[in-house]
């Protein structure tokens, strides 16, 4: 238990990683899908697909910047803003984005899903969409300091409409 340094580790990760993002969104010039995908998956900020619909996740909140789009290909741009750094021990470390039709039974479908988004992290997720009623959610369930903590009942929900 004695001589280890007093920084932690997990806490000069989260430093770095928002160095790295800092510097991403500062030469945003890499155009390249691959590139932008393999970066998002090593924990850095890749730039926005070009016509992708940013959501953001954050605590707790989902906020897709438009509430609809036309059926057929969508990509949305799941992105975990930094907006809750000063908060210690409150969760959502880690967000997700789950796209959820409205099934005419009042059951939700699972369409597709970004897991294990860190702060600062962002990756794009490409549906084929048929019209209809959505939630674009985060169903991360975590135990913070004993209490159990869902992500999606502390707010983490938006409704999301596909036109046909
Ligand atoms: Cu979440």
């Amino acid at each position: 238990m004695n001589g280890w340094p007093a920084i932690r580790p997990g806490r000069a990760l989260a430093i770095l990683a928002a160095a790295a993002a800092v510097l991403a969104a500062a030469c945003g010039g890499d155009d390249t899908v691959s590139t932008a995908d393999h970066m998002a998956g090593g924990g850095m900020m890749a730039s926005q697909p070009a016509g992708s619909i940013r959501v953001g996740l954050r605590n707790w909140a989902v906020v897709p910047e438009v509430a609809s789009a036309p059926a057929g290909k969508v990509t949305f741009w799941a992105v975990h803003d930094m907006e809750h750094m000063h908060g210690q021990n409150e969760g959502g470390a880690v967000h997700d984005l789950q796209v959820m039709k409205k099934l005419p039974s009042g059951e939700m479908e699972l369409i597709g899903q970004v897991q294990g988004l860190k702060m600062g992290e962002a990756k794009a997720l490409t549906l084929e969409l048929q019209p209809g009623e959505y939630e674009l959610s985060c169903n991360v369930v975590e135990e913070v300091g004993g209490t159990t903590i869902s992500h999606y009942t502390k707010g983490m929900v938006a409704s999301f409409t596909v036109t046909g």
